[in-house]
């Protein structure tokens, strides 16, 4: 609409362009109000599926949180067991998938003691020779660079010194690109690894099959231990052929530790301030809901004890 061109020849606009203005500015205001009445729909199509979307999510969650802690009170049934319990003896449970309304729920439960606790490692911050010839044994054994074992150790004892040739403390880390600081206490749990010099994530996950970090020195599970962790702990005294040979003769489980040092030479002892035992009391759980589009995944570490009236979740994260 040339509006201005009509103004310039100084006339009015006639009945028949005059209409043809009118009908253009309806056909303008309905396509407008078309436009936006869909777009409203569409807006308000999305926010439905929005909503629908964060109420799957929020049942997935709730249903998923609810396992960690049905799981966290069947470990502790386990645990109060004093035949020792089918979980402490078996591997990871698998909780088969099951229908929950509008939705479904798998779980994974395991006892964590059969893994080597990488937080003996220190003891109230400092870290022993033996200690230290214990890892290196460890990480040879499961083909990780043993030099690692430094690493971790100046990561977990309280000093600033640098342990020659492969440790690192505050100097090394300051200089790094993205720069943080040594902890100097130990591994809240296997990820904190990814901070440690030499550490990758090939190395960390080999690692989960094998170790764990628990909150405080604990003694190996042997009824539920690798060959490599239960050969770990002689600090190389004893070859892993006689790991497996241990592994292979526990049949069920032993029922005290002394029917597994019935095993061990005469003249080999386990190190001071490493300890073994036939039973668990932190386990590793794992639930996941699903609901719709939705997924939610928890795992947590948790800590049975005949003692307690109920599991005590230790750390809780999304999986
Ligand atoms: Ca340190």
């Amino acid at each position: 609409m040339n509006v201005k061109h009509q103004k310039n020849k100084r006339c009015l606009p006639n009945l028949k362009s005059r209409n043809g203005l009118a009908l253009v500015t309806v056909l303008i205001v309905m396509t407008i109000t078309v436009s936006l009445v869909s777009f409203m729909f569409i807006r308000q199509d999305a926010r439905v599926r929005s909503l629908e979307n964060s109420s799957s999510r929020a049942q997935a969650a709730t249903v998923a949180r609810s396992a960690i802690e049905w799981m966290g009170e069947l470990a502790l049934a386990d645990a109060k067991d004093k035949k020792g319990g089918h979980l402490a003896e078996g591997g990871p449970e698998e909780i088969p998938l099951f229908e929950v309304e509008g939705g479904e729920l798998t779980g994974r439960i395991e006892t964590v003691q059969g893994k080597l606790n990488l937080n003996n490692l220190s003891k109230s911050g400092a870290v022993d020779q033996p200690g230290l010839k214990i890892m290196r044994n460890f990480f040879k054994l499961i083909d990780v660079p043993q030099e690692l074992a430094e690493a971790l150790a100046d990561w977990v004892d309280k000093d600033g010194d640098m342990r020659p040739p492969s440790g690192a403390e505050d100097e090394y880390y300051l200089s790094l690109k993205n720069p943080h600081r040594t902890a100097n206490v130990e591994l809240v749990e296997l990820n904190a690894l990814y901070f440690i010099k030499g550490f990758d994530k090939k190395i960390i996950e080999k690692l989960r099959t094998y170790a764990v970090a628990l909150p405080e020195g604990t003694p190996l599970n042997v009824n539920t231990a690798s060959a490599e962790a239960i050969t770990a702990i002689f600090g190389g005294a004893l070859p892993l052929k006689w790991g497996k040979s241990v592994v292979e003769a526990r049949g069920n489980g032993f029922e005290k530790v002394s029917d597994f040092k019935k095993l061990i030479p005469l003249e080999i002892s386990i190190p001071t301030g490493w300890s073994i035992s036939v039973n668990s009391w932190y386990y590793l759980i794992r639930a996941e809901a699903r609901f719709q589009k939705a997924r939610v995944a928890y795992m947590a570490l948790i800590e049975v004890r005949e003692s307690y009236d109920t599991a005590r979740i230790i750390w809780l994260k999304e999986a």
